[in-house]
């Protein structure tokens, strides 16, 4: 799943794409670098940043939609407002990515529902301007159970709308309301979402935990930039821990990754045959 952010203020590549035309060159540029799903957003979710109004949000994200749809491509919107998943789903996308997971506007659970589009669920806790003061797991299990307890409440409420089950991913949501230690908790506590029963997306492109691990001796975090080599790392790990897509700025890269993970899987299933 490649990343097409049509915001002013994304934390990982912030203005770039923030005109309709660019970001359709960007989201073609993209699948030519190999991506399955463009996931077209119009609200950035970077930690402290204030939310644009309903009309801006769909003055960004659907003329996107509509051109790249139009065009073949699958589109999943990232948005947390029914208004929003609506309209984007009229103008041709198949998915819906709620970093809320219903949470911040429960009418977008019907929205899909009613669509039959596909619903992905991040697990969530707060709008980015106090999601830091949420980053607190101290119950039994941490972070790890805390997130697949609070993502099968998620699962419930999408199931009681409609959503099918055959409809639905999971996301732990890596950075949103959490520190750095509990993203990579996260990471090798995988496991426990994947029993919810659900196929898994993940976002760690370029996110801020791989900047602290990557800062350089003075403490300063490796700018956005220089993050996709660890991204793409995190791109083998995950997929060898069966996640269903991988959300990521840099599509080259992690296409590359998982086109070496193929060819081992080819020369093994080829050594066994002959073996
Ligand atoms: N992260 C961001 C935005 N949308 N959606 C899902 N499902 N999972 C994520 O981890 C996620 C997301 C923030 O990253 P960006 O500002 O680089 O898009």
């Amino acid at each position: 799943m490649g990343v097409v952010n049509v915001t002013p203020d994304s934390f990982s590549d912030g203005g770039r794409y923030a005109d309709a035309e660019s970001a359709i060159a960007h989201g073609r540029a993209l699948l030519a670098d190999g991506a399955d799903i463009l996931d077209v957003g119009g609200e950035s979710t970077r930690p402290g940043a204030t939310r644009p109004l309903v009309e801006e949000e769909l003055g960004r994200v659907v003329p996107v939609i509509a051109e790249l749809a139009a065009g073949g491509a699958t589109i999943s919107v990232d948005t947390m407002r029914h208004e929003v998943a609506a309209a984007a789903l009229a103008a041709g996308a198949s998915l819906v990515n709620d970093v809320s997971g219903g949470l911040a506007d429960p009418e977008i659970l019907r929205v899909v529902a009613d669509a039959g589009a596909t619903y992905v669920a991040m697990h969530w806790r707060a709008h980015a301007d106090h999601m830091t003061d949420f980053a607190t797991y101290d119950t039994p299990g941490g972070v790890v159970a805390a997130v697949r307890d609070e993502l099968a409440q998620r699962v419930e409420a999408a199931r009681a709308a409609g959503v099918a089950a055959d409809r639905l991913v999971l996301d732990p949501g890596l950075g949103f309301a959490k520190r750095g230690e509990h993203n990579w908790q996260l990471l090798v506590g995988l496991g426990a979402i994947k029993e919810l029963g659900y196929p898994i997306l993940v976002g760690a492109s370029r996110k801020s935990f791989l900047g602290t691990l990557l800062a350089d001796a003075d403490g300063t975090p490796r700018p956005t930039g220089g993050r996709d080599d660890a991204t793409t790392a995190l791109s083998v790990f995950l997929t060898q821990e069966g996640v269903w897509a991988l959300r990521v700025h840099d599509v080259r890269s992690t296409r590359d990754a998982l086109r070496v993970l193929d060819a081992l899987d080819n020369a093994r299933e080829e050594g066994e045959a002959h073996g």
